[in-house]
């Protein structure tokens, strides 16, 4: 879920985490729209002579670009309707340097709230300002605002086990080590997919699947965890031992949609997808569930960004040589029809996905 960046949006506590020249934000919305509401709101005019200036600072963390989305409510008060059009306020967005991120210009026509947004994209992680300023005839007389959000996706943080414990996956970086079935291991590589909304809404693929928590057996997941479709989960039961003589096999998460907690998630938003190599591929662990590491095919070259595969070719040819000899699996991985009756089985047995401790 996003998170939203901006401390006291609401306004509920006055003046609380904003800073900058005339606030006005002390009154009722009653004061403006003659409504009777207790609700809080800000005036962007505070006085006449005086340009009012909001400001609040917020840091952006995470890896490479951060999208997020930039919303507030505005209206004109009774007495500037009269203004419609020309009373009103800009956004800017700005780095620590003053060079700005985005911006946009809010002029309500009406006295009923409308939601005006952007879409912000942050170069990189750091410190942000949001800065909005009057516009307008300087009369004390101004657009009211409410309910400022500027969220922020951070890819949900997904943990993954490390020897140091728990660590949210975009805090990761290469040279770093994470655990694995076998032992501690460097990661090689990581590379990062976005999907934002309107892609997902024209692709339904790109949904990620949702595995909520304690879904997979044995209280695994830890916390609820989001993995793309074609991403494997390890099996670890008896049905799978006597179907395959194996104590554990990997299954792609969308073969365990329909289970009990194992949904697609259509909700609209942007998602994130992680991909961690190592040496091999490896069961690592995603909220303390066994899962796999990037297992390099063609296939899955083929699903990376551009310069994520460009990347990965690059810097390490040996681990991409995918016409050497095969690679090992980190467990085996059964053919598409096969995975489907094990999940059949598995739901007519009762067994959890990992029923015996990873
Ligand atoms: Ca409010
Ligand atoms: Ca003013
Ligand atoms: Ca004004």
């Amino acid at each position: 879920m996003p998170t939203n960046l901006i401390i006291n949006g609401t306004f509920s506590a006055g003046s609380t985490g904003w800073s900058g020249t005339d606030l006005e934000t002390n009154h009722r919305e009653t004061a403006y729209l003659r409504n009777g509401s207790s609700n809080r709101v800000a005036e962007m005019d505070g006085r006449s002579g005086q340009t009012t200036v909001m400001e609040q600072s917020f840091s952006v963390s995470g890896d490479g670009e951060i999208g997020g989305t930039f919303n507030i409510d505005s209206a004109l008060r009774n007495a500037s309707l009269g203004q419609a059009g020309q009373e009103g306020f800009t956004v800017e967005i700005l780095d620590s340097s003053g060079g700005s991120v985005g911006s946009m210009t809010v002029l309500p026509t009406t006295n009923s709230y409308s939601t005006y947004s952007m879409d912000v994209l942050f170069p990189s992680a750091g410190t942000y300002t949001l800065r909005m300023t009057e516009l307008g005839p300087n009369n004390s007389l101004g657009a009211i605002i409410d309910n400022v959000e500027m969220l922020v996706c951070f890819c949900d943080g997904t943990l993954i086990s490390t020897p140091e414990g728990p660590r949210p996956v975009e805090s990761l970086r290469v040279g770093d080590t994470v655990t694995t079935q076998d032992g501690p291991m460097q990661l090689r590589w990581i590379g990062r997919r976005k999907v934002a909304a309107p892609d997902r809404a024209e692709n339904p693929k790109l949904h990620p699947v949702r595995i909520a928590a304690g879904a997979l057996g044995n209280g695994l997941p830890t916390r609820d965890l989001r993995v793309s479709r074609q991403h494997r989960m390890l099996c670890q039961n008896k049905t799978v031992s006597n179907m395959f003589g194996a104590a554990s096999v990997l299954v792609a998460a969308i073969r365990l949609v329909g289970l009990p907690g194992i949904t697609l998630d259509e909700d609209p938003g942007e998602v994130c997808y992680y991909h961690l190599a190592l040496d091999d591929h490896q069961v690592i662990y995603a909220e303390d569930a066994p899962t796999e590491s990037f297992r390099i095919t063609r296939t899955s070259l083929a699903s990376l960004t551009d310069e994520g595969r460009e990347e990965l070719l690059t810097l390490f040819p040996d681990l991409c040589d995918t016409n050497g000899p095969a690679r090992r699996d980190a467990a085996y991985i059964p053919p598409r029809p096969r995975q489907k009756s094990l999940i059949r089985r598995m739901v007519k047995n009762r067994k959890a996905v990992v029923a015996t401790a990873a």
